[in-house]
């Protein structure tokens, strides 16, 4: 039987490469696609449309961590897919990368799959995101008790499981944390699998600024000693 996949696409005004992002899916095949519009003040939404995702709104800009909750509830609840795909707005994913993050999910039994920018062979991260990138790894490995070579990378694959029993509590980039810990806590098998991550003037100009890394890891150590 056909399996089901949904691409989840959270947005905050990327006018400029939702339309682009949604028409190459398209063009390999993934129909599927829910655009969580995070309150965005240009034409993500319209375009998005246009191109032909279904499209979901905040009325309010709610991060990254709060548009991928609305998109997991709503793509489980309503489709119940066997595999829903996160993947970013901005074009900084590679659909080529797609069928092996699929494979565990589908085909060996895993219940997530983490996209790992660090295990590809084409590694382009600037230097300066680089070693913010791997200080965020060391931390989270550290506080999650858990090993991963990537912890902040937006390409996931949730199998039912995982899509029925991760809840994000953070809203803003710390999500990616609460995913990790979800992980633990839940007992989930993960597979982490080799993906290039594209770095455009595009995407480094409005990518998370490198200050936004300190202030997540504030939160969360505040929210695990507080929990
Ligand atoms: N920065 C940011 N991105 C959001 C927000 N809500 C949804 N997103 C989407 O989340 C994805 C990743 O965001 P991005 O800023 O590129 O993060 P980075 O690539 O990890 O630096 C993109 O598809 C954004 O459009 C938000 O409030 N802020
Ligand atoms: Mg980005």
């Amino acid at each position: 039987m056909q399996k089901k996949i949904y691409i989840l696409v959270p947005a905050f005004n990327e006018e400029a490469s939702i339309g682009k992002v949604i028409k190459n899916l398209k063009d390999h095949g993934y129909q599927n696609i829910l655009v969580v519009n995070d309150g965005s003040c240009d034409n993500t939404s319209s375009i998005a449309r246009q191109a032909g995702a279904e499209v979901l709104e905040h009325i309010i800009n709610r991060g990254q961590g709060g548009a991928l909750q609305t998109g997991l509830e709503y793509l489980h609840k309503t489709y119940d897919p066997d595999a829903i795909v996160t993947f970013d707005a901005d074009g900084q994913h590679k659909i080529e990368d797609l069928p092996a993050m699929l494979a565990p999910v589908l085909n060996e039994g895993y219940d997530i799959s983490l996209g790992s920018r660090f295990l590809s062979d084409n590694i382009h991260v600037p230097l300066i995101r680089r070693l913010i990138l791997k200080a965020g790894i060391i931390f989270t490995n550290i506080v999650s008790h858990i090993k991963l070579t990537d912890t902040h990378n937006g390409f996931r694959v949730l199998g039912k499981k995982a899509a029925a029993s991760i809840k994000i509590s953070h809203r803003g980039m710390e999500h990616a944390s609460d995913i990790i810990d979800e992980i633990t806590k839940k007992k989930l098998r993960f597979k982490e699998v080799p993906v290039e991550i594209l770095y455009s003037d595009y995407s480094k100009a409005k990518g998370q600024a490198s200050s936004g890394f300190v202030k997540m890891g504030i939160k969360i150590l505040i929210k695990k000693l507080t929990s």
